[in-house]
C-alpha cells in the first residue's frame, strides 16, 4: 500500500492550545507523523511518495471561497495589526444570533474558527494545503486502481466545516477526498460505463461514496459538510457527545436532512468501552455500508480510541487495531485512508501501521 505525505506537513507547529482549561503543549505535534513514516517503514508496508499538486479547485469544491481567503491571509493579517507570532488565536467565537460581521482580523478569527486547538501560524496554510493534496493523491491512486493507498494527512480534517476551523483541523481532507472520487468516479481516458450516464444506479458504474469515521471524536466537519447529500454515506463511532468533545454534534438522532436523510448514522459510544464491544458496534456500521453498496471507502483514521491516548476514554488495546483492518478489509471495497487523531505518540505509529497491515492481510 502507498503512503502519501509531505514534508511541508511536518512545518506546522502551534506552541499551544487551550485544554482542560489550561495553556498545553501543542499535542498535534510534528512527531506524530514522523512516529507513523518509521511505523511503516518497519511493517514494509510499501512506499512512501510525495502528493502531487491539484490546485485549489478540489478544495474549493468542498469549502468556501471567503474562508479560504481567510485561511491563507489570516497570519499575515494578524501580524500587520500588531498581535502576537504565536499565532491567530480568537478571543470572542461569533454565535446564532449576533447580528455583526466583522470585516477585521480580531472578528474574522472568532467567525471562522470554534475552539482554541487551531491556531493559525506563517507555515499553517500550507501544511494544510499539501495535507489536502496528500488526500487527494491516494484518492487518484485508488481511482486508478490501487486496492487501497493510505494519505498520511496532518494536520488533520474531519472537525473542518466548509467554513469553520477548529479541533486541529483546517482543511476537511476525507471531504475533498470523497468530494473529489465523486466527480471523478473513473479515469478520464476510460469511457463511462453505460451505467453511470445521468444516473444514480446501484453497482458498478454509480459515484457512491461511503465514509467511515473511526476516530474517536465525532467527524462533525464531515457530518456537516455532507449532511443533505444521499450520495455521500457517513458513518462514525465516537465518544457520546454529552460528555466528550465536540459536543454539539454526534448525537444517534443526527441521521441527515432533506435529501440527505437516512445518509448519516452516528454510533456514540461509552466511555471505557473494550475491543469487543467495540469490534461488535464496527460490524454494525460495515453492515450499513455494505447495504449502501458505495463505488469507494473513505475511512477517517483516529487512532485515539487508544486506551492509553491522553484525549480519549474508551480502552482499547494495541491489538484491536489490526482486528480493525481486517473488519474494514472484508467489505472489499476500494479504500482511501485518510490520517485523522491519535495523540498516544509512543504507540501511535504501532496502532496506525497495525490497522493498515490488518487490512492488507485481508
Ligand atoms: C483530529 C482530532 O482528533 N482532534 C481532536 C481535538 C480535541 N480537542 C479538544 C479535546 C477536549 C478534551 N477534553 C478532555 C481531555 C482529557 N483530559
Ligand atoms: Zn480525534
Amino acid at each position: 500500500m502507498h503512503t502519501v505525505f509531505h514534508p511541508a506537513q511536518l512545518e506546522h507547529n502551534p506552541a499551544r492550545e487551550f485544554l482542560d482549561g489550561a495553556w498545553i503543549d501543542y499535542l498535534e505535534s510534528s512527531r506524530r507523523p514522523r512516529m507513523i513514516l518509521d511505523a511503516i517503514a518497519q511493517a514494509q508496508l510499501g512506499p512512501v511518495i510525495a502528493p502531487d499538486d491539484f490546485g485549489l479547485a478540489p478544495i474549493r469544491a468542498v469549502h468556501a471561497g471567503h474562508y479560504l481567503d481567510y485561511l491563507q491571509s489570516a497570519y499575515d493579517r494578524w501580524i500587520a495589526a500588531g498581535r502576537s507570532r504565536d499565532g491567530v488565536y480568537p478571543d470572542t467565537f461569533y454565535k446564532p444570533g449576533f447580528l455583526h460581521r466583522p470585516g477585521g482580523i480580531g472578528g474574522q478569527a472568532g467567525l471562522y474558527t470554534f475552539d482554541l486547538s487551531t491556531p493559525i501560524t506563517a507555515s499553517t496554510w500550507s501544511a494544510a494545503y499539501w495535507s489536502a493534496q496528500s488526500a487527494l493523491t491516494a484518492a487518484r491512486l485508488v481511482r486508478d486502481g490501487a486496492p487501497a493507498a493510505f494519505a498520511l494527512c496532518r494536520p488533520p480534517g474531519h472537525h473542518a466545516h466548509a467554513d469553520l476551523c477548529g479541533g486541529y483541523c483546517f482543511l476537511n481532507n476525507a471531504a475533498i477526498a470523497a468530494e473529489y472520487l465523486a466527480q471523478h468516479p473513473t479515469p478520464p481516458d476510460s469511457p463511462l460505463p453505460t451505467s453511470e450516464i445521468g444516473s444514480r444506479e446501484w453497482g458498478v458504474g454509480s459515484r457512491r461514496i461511503a465514509i467511515l469515521d473511526v476516530d474517536f471524536h465525532h467527524g462533525n466537519g464531515t457530518q456537516a459538510i455532507f449532511y443533505r447529500r444521499s450520495d455521500v454515506l457517513f458513518v462514525s463511532l465516537h465518544a457520546d457527545p454529552d460528555r466528550q468533545y465536540p459536543y454539539f454534534m454526534g448525537g444517534s438522532d443526527e441521521r441527515g436532512e432533506g435529501e440527505g436523510e437516512g445518509f448519516n448514522w452516528n454510533y456514540p459510544l461509552p466511555a471505557g468501552i473494550d475491543d469487543a464491544r467495540y469490534l461488535a458496534t464496527l460490524d454494525e456500521a460495515c453492515a450499513r455500508i455494505a447495504g449502501f453498496a458505495p463505488r469507494y471507502l473513505i475511512v477517517s483514521l483516529g487512532v485515539d480510541t487508544f486506551g492509553g491516548d491522553p484525549l480519549g476514554d474508551f480502552a482499547l488495546t494495541g491489538s484491536a487495531f489490526p482486528r480493525i483492518g481486517a473488519c474494514l478489509a472484508q467489505l472489499k471495497l476500494p479504500t482511501v485512508f485518510i490520517m485523522e487523531g491519535g495523540y498516544a505518540i509512543e504507540q501511535l505509529g504501532a496502532n496506525v501501521a497495525g490497522v493498515l497491515s490488518g487490512f492488507a492481510r485481508g
